[in-house]
């Protein structure tokens, strides 16, 4: 990133910003910490961070956030030296910015775990959260299960001091508290997993049992995770959008954060302590399960079908892939059959795919399908193969879904349809690439060699002969005349 010569924005110069640019309506330097977060990238700072904003903005300053990276040191060295300050850019029919202060401190656990360690032992601390997105979570997405074999959990346990992942830092901060005799934090995930929070406490338990049972025990018995279901499209912030925020603002500004004017944050309610977040807009209910089923399968499951197929139409965004219409009807369509498994009312889910369909049209967003695309064998499972298991289980087609599926199958061949190479990002990168070289364009031999990976497909769906057939049958027409016309196929069939 090259900066420009104008000042940084910084705790000093809040004064000189623009009028129409909101700041801190707060005395940040009577800010304490209450909230640790895991994970600090630009959906934090578009989502937690924002309603945390507002409830400082409203005079309960025990709720600063001390944020912490626990991979590159790229979020500290931006955000640090202009005080944790940064722009947030909602747009939509026009921009509105404004500078956030919610967050104190970047922490880099890599560089210095001990810092971060000591945040989480603090009292003053009372819930931590976490967008470590999907693969963060050391687990087998298949089962929802710690995966005990993951190099950085067998680092962690041989070196529960000093951890590198989520999960031990999690447990090492339970463990100082308890020890210390101060109150256990409350834990929310904020990513999205199936029941997120029940996912992490298993795998939080698992980890801790494996430190020593009886922390297990404690850990599940004592540490509450209430589940989530977060929601606003945040794409990676660009130079364009860096270059043009500074200009807005006159300072410069080393990460802005760019999205959407939708947000929703639905939360399970929980005792122990935490900001008003209800006054911001978030909404505490008994249980959140039927809001995250709809959100991951009716958005992230389209999300995921307009990644995987407009990757190898060699379409670029969500906005643009909207303005093709056979992907923009694929996606609605799928969107109906991802409803015929939930449990929410009909007028709720029509409401919920009409608003997804036009924020996924908003042209002031630029959300690459290549960022989408990424981690597919972490997302496939609660997006799309959860709803294709309920439509078998109720003896309905699998068309759409399983056409999901054989688009990822097809994108990790890593070429789209001219040809072009397509970058495969995913944890299980080297171990599916290295299977579709070795089947080749073949649709049969891609699906048999593909749905054999458990973590993703589990035993059953393998040995399902519906799932495996409507698979072939989708790569087999994206394989011989691609995806625009494969999807004229399925238009018609609706
Ligand atoms: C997207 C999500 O990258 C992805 O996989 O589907 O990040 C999506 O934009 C958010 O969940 C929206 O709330």
């Amino acid at each position: 990133v090259t900066l420009s010569d104008r000042p940084r924005l910084g705790a000093g110069r809040l004064a000189e910003l623009p009028a129409g640019v909101a700041r801190p309506r707060y005395d940040r330097a009577a800010l304490k910490t209450g909230i640790v977060h895991l994970g600090i990238g630009a959906f934090h700072r578009a989502h937690q961070a924002f309603y945390t904003e507002a409830v400082l903005n409203a005079g309960d300053l025990r709720w600063g956030i001390s944020a912490a990276s626990l991979r590159s040191a790229d979020t500290a060295e931006a955000l640090n030296p202009q005080d944790g300050l940064y722009t947030l850019a909602v747009r939509g029919e026009c921009e509105a910015l404004s500078v956030i202060g919610a967050v104190r401190e970047v922490l880099v656990a890599p560089a210095d775990p001990a810092a971060l360690l000591k945040r989480l032992a603090d009292p003053g601390v009372a819930v931590v959260t976490l967008t470590v997105t999907e693969k963060g979570y050391c687990h087998d997405p298949a089962s929802g299960d710690l995966d005990e074999s993951h190099p950085g959990i067998r680092r962690d346990l041989a070196q529960p001091e000093r951890p590198e992942t989520a999960i031990g830092f999690l447990a090492a901060g339970i463990a100082a508290r308890r020890a210390a005799g101060a109150k256990p934090f409350t834990v929310l995930c904020c990513d999205n997993l199936p029941s997120n929070g029940r996912t992490v406490h298993r795998i939080l338990s698992q980890f801790a049992a494996l430190r020593s049972p009886d922390l297990g025990r404690f850990v599940a018995g004592e540490i509450a995770c209430p589940s989530t279901m977060v929601d606003r499209i945040v794409p990676a912030t660009t130079d364009a959008d860096r270059a043009a925020i500074s200009a807005a603002l006159g300072l410069e500004d080393a990460w802005p954060v760019v999205t959407e004017p939708f947000t929703q944050w639905v939360i399970e309610d929980f005792t122990g302590a935490r900001p008003a977040w209800e006054n911001a807009g978030a909404e505490l209910v008994a249980d959140v399960a039927p809001f995250e089923k709809m959100k991951l399968r009716l958005l992230n499951g389209s999300h995921s079908a307009i990644a995987y197929l407009g990757s190898l139409m060699g379409v670029e965004t969500v906005a643009d892939a909207m303005a093709v219409d056979e992907l923009a009807g694929f996606a609605a369509g799928l969107m109906d059959d991802a409803a015929a498994t939930l449990d929410m009312p009909a007028a709720t889910v029509a409401a919920y795919k009409a608003s997804l369909l036009e924020r996924f049209r908003n042209r002031a967003l630029r959300h690459l399908t290549i960022q989408i695309a990424m981690d597919g064998s972490q997302k496939l499972p609660q997006r799309i193969l959860g709803p294709l298991r309920e439509r078998l289980a109720k003896d309905l087609p699998v068309d759409r879904h399983a056409l999901v599926v054989a688009a990822w199958m097809r994108f990790l061949t890593g070429r789209d349809e001219a040809g072009r190479p397509l970058a495969v990002r995913d944890p299980l990168a080297a171990e599916l690439t290295a299977l579709a070289d070795r089947a080749g364009a073949d649709a049969e031999r891609l699906v048999a060699a593909l749905v054999g990976v458990r973590a993703i497909f589990g035993d059953d769906l393998p040995r399902d002969p519906r799932f495996r057939d409507a698979v072939t049958k989708a790569l087999a027409a994206l394989l011989a005349k691609g995806a625009r016309a494969s999807l004229a196929d399925y238009a018609s069939r609706s």
